[in-house]
Formats: C-alpha cells, structure tokens, sequence
C-alpha cells in the first residue's frame, strides 16, 4: 500500500478540515455558472486521485494513501476506468487522452485473484463501454469483452442460472452461492451491451436466465424475497426489502432491460414485480411516502428502514410511468436532506432517526434521482434539491487533497472519514454537471445509466 503523506495534511484531524456547520442554504445559480462550479469541484476530487494514487483503484485523500478495491496488493486503476465518460461529457479531452493511454498500457484482467462478479461489472465492464462510447478507442471494448468472458463462469457454472458471488479471473473458479437480488440481476445493460455490440448472444443470455431463476420463485403476490441461494434455487429468508439494497438495482436493471435493449419480457417483470411492490410495500409516514420491509409471502410489513441507497427508486418508479409515487419519494428524501444536510446511509423513516450506521459514503443516489427526474420533468425542484445536495456535499465532504466520505453525518462538524469512491468520479458530479450543463456531447432525449451511472446511451462524438 503507497503511503505517500500529503505534506500540507500531516497531523491535521479530519474533523478540523470540515466546515462550519449551519451553513445557509445557496439559491441556485444560473444554469451555465452551475454546471462550471460543478466541473471545478470535480477536479478538486480528480486532481488529488492524480496526485496521491494515479494508477491505484481508489485515493485516501486525507492521509494521501491508495486502496485496492477489487483484491488487496493490486489496482486496475478503477477511479480512472470510473471517470472516463464524465471527463468526455465535461470537456476534459487531455485527461481523457492520458486515461485512455494508461488503460491501453496498463490495464489487464489476466490476473491469479478473486472478484467479485457485480462489482466488477457494474464498475469495469460499464465503465470500459462508456469510455469506448467516449473515446471510440476499440481497445477498451475489447478489454470490457475480455472481462465479460471471465465473469461468465459465475453464471455458466451455475446450476440454475443465477450467478455465482466471486470468480477467479485466471482460472474461473467459482465461490458463494449466497446471493442477493441486486447482485444476480445488474448485469443485463452491461451484458447485453457485450452481446450487441459483438454479436454473441450468450452475455444477453446469462442475464435473462439467471432473472428467470429468481423470477420463477416470487410469490403469488408477485414479490421476491430479497436473500436468494442459487445452488437450491430458492430464497433463504422472507424479508423482501424493496426499493432498498441490496434489492435495489435487481428492478432498476429490469426497467433497463426494456427501455435500453427493448427487451418486451423486461417490461413485463419489471410491470408486474412494480406493481406488487406498490400494492404492498408503500407505506406513509408524516404524510411522507415511504417503503416497508415486508414478508414476500404475505405482505406483511414487517421494517421501517430505509436505505439511502433506495433514493435512486424515485426516479425509476417515475420512469416506469409512476410519476406521483416518485415525486412523493423524492420529496421524502429531500425532507431528511434538509434535516441533516447529508443523508445518512440508513434510518427508521417514522422518526427520521438514524439507525445504527451513521455516516455517509458520499452516495449519489439521492442526485441520480434529481438528475433523471429533471430531464423527465424539467421541474425546478429538481435542479434546486440538487443544487442543496451538491452545496452540503461541498461544505462538508471537501478536503484540501480531494472529498472523503462521512463517518457521522449528526456531528458538528461532521465527523468524515479519508475516502474517495470511485464512484463519485462516475455518478455525483456527472448527474449534477449533466442537470445544468449545455454541451453538445450528451443527448438528453436519447441517454441511459447504468447503476453505476456509465452512459451506455447518449454520449454524441
Ligand atoms: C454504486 O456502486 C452503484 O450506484 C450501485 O448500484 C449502488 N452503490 C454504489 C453507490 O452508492
């Protein structure tokens, strides 16, 4: 692990560097000014990831270390692969040249070690796609096609389908058979993708299968479970968690299935699993709209939790035509905004109380909503919450060598911790710089995310 000390931080406590707390809420500024403070703020992010861990996964921009994302003792330069297309959309052509070059060079999966599959699809797969729409640089496509076939083992040597949690990308060995909803359906943008743009239908394939799998077991209610055994085929406890993780993006994908690879089954899931998740799992709390746990087989709620990670939910539930239930959500979420300026990663949703993890790991799902909702809508109040959203995360996530996640968002100042996830190079700044900004790169009639917010569609060269 490099431990290269930044200078200027040496003995300085995270907390010391967090501002002031009670800062006033910012009127939104003109469009253009928006997306340019924006831009600015992500190259204060990338510039201490170039500086500190060029090459590595991910910066520790506080004590100025890397971290290994994928498996301890070796980086595949994921924030670089992570922020590709985000450079594009943003105009950053040089830095978008030396990523390219440093993949080109650098970057192999022939590697003696473990993955795990969902990561490193949505991340590197997603990631090398969009950079291959960015760059139009074959190579990377060739390498996303690489890694796709070495991720294929976990869903080929399965006895039903649905994949397996980790794979060698050497020897394609396979391990855990204890999955999750999000992890055996987050593959098919990705995969079908593969499968499109190289003509071999076994990616597309993989994916359908392994949701027919777990669609197969739902209950007579329509609703899946959430833990899923993909040995036995079946579920391993009743609780169905819905939008929240890690079910999450099983349902984001399904919608995607549809609209970005006009996949008819896709819909239909996705049109009947909605619709028992909202017979069933809304609940209202102080007027606000919220989802229970419930039990899959009955419908009984039995939790009162919500993930932060849920939020993206309004925006997907609004794409697939229910515009007041995202709304509402949207609305739910911006009132625990409000309330602590950073939404902490889980809490009960009839007290606004945070449950027992209090931080927050600079999480764009809150922002990926205002974004999709904007283009979908064009309501201020979109641009605005996310204006709040962006302002808080600047207030209280910048530090001097980048921004770092939250270790206390109840804390005065918050307490952070020393982080950089690559996924801030590839969503938060992306949605918020997209929601104001004019270029001619992105078409906004036409674009689609992936959960890892890679534009798979949109990008104009
Ligand atoms: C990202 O990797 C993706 O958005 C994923 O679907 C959920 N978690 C993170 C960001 O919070």
């Amino acid at each position: 692990m490099e431990m290269r000390r930044l200078p200027f931080l040496a003995g300085v406590s995270a907390a010391v560097l967090a501002p002031a707390v009670g800062v006033a809420a910012e009127m939104t500024p003109r469009p253009d000014r928006a997306a340019e403070m924006v831009r600015s703020e992500f190259l204060h992010a990338w510039n201490g990831y170039k500086l500190v861990a060029w090459g590595r996964d991910e910066v520790r921009p506080v004590s100025g270390t890397a971290h290994d994302f994928f498996i301890p003792g070796h980086s595949f330069g994921l924030s670089i692969v992570e922020a590709l297309d985000t450079l594009y959309v943003m105009g950053l052509d040089d830095d978008l040249a030396r990523c390219t070059r440093w993949i080109v060079d650098n970057l192999s999966f022939d590697v003696d070690g473990e993955v795990q599959m969902f990561e490193t699809n949505i991340r590197m797969v997603g990631g090398l796609l969009a950079g291959y729409y960015a760059t139009g640089e074959k190579r990377l496509l060739e390498i996303a096609h690489d890694l796709a076939d070495r991720l294929l083992p976990c869903f080929t040597k399965s006895p039903t389908g649905a994949p397996y949690r980790f794979v060698n990308l050497r020897t394609g060995a396979v391990r855990e058979p204890k999955m999750n909803l999000a992890e055996i359906g987050s593959n098919i943008l990705e995969f079908g993708d593969i499968s499109r743009l190289t003509g071999d239908p076994r990616y597309l394939n993989a994916s359908l299968r392994a949701y027919e799998a777990v669609i197969a077991k739902r209950s007579p209610l329509n609703l899946l479970a959430t833990y899923f055994d993909i040995e036995t085929g079946e579920f391993t406890s009743p609780e169905d968690v819905a939008p929240n993780d890690p079910a999450d993006s099983f349902y984001e994908y399904l919608w995607g299935g549809w609209q970005m690879l006009g996949l008819q089954q896709c819909h239909n899931w996705y049109r009947m699993l909605t619709d028992a998740i909202l017979a069933h799992s809304v609940d209202r709390a102080n007027g606000e709209l919220w989802f229970a746990t419930v039990d899959y087989r009955t419908g009984e709620k039995i939790g009162h939790t919500q993930s932060e990670l849920a939020a993206f939910y309004a925006e997907l539930v609004a794409k697939g035509g229910d515009r007041q239930v995202g709304s509402d959500y949207y609305d739910a979420f911006t009132t625990v905004l409000r309330r602590y300026g950073i939404i902490p990663e889980g809490f009960d949703y009839r007290t606004l109380e945070v449950t027992e993890d209090r931080g927050n790991q600079l999480r764009p799902e809150y922002v990926n909503a205002s974004c999709d909702l904007w283009f979908l809508t064009q309501d201020q109040k979109y641009r605005d919450t996310a204006w709040s959203y962006f302002t808080a995360m600047r207030d209280h996530c910048r530090v001097a060598n980048g921004y770092t996640v939250v270790k206390d968002v109840t804390t005065r100042p918050m307490t952070l911790g020393d982080y950089t996830p690559a996924y801030a190079f590839a969503e938060n700044f992306k949605y918020l710089y997209l929601m104001f900004a004019t270029t001619p790169r992105f078409d906004p009639s036409t674009y689609y995310m992936s959960t890892e917010g890679k534009l798979l569609r949109g990008l104009v060269r």
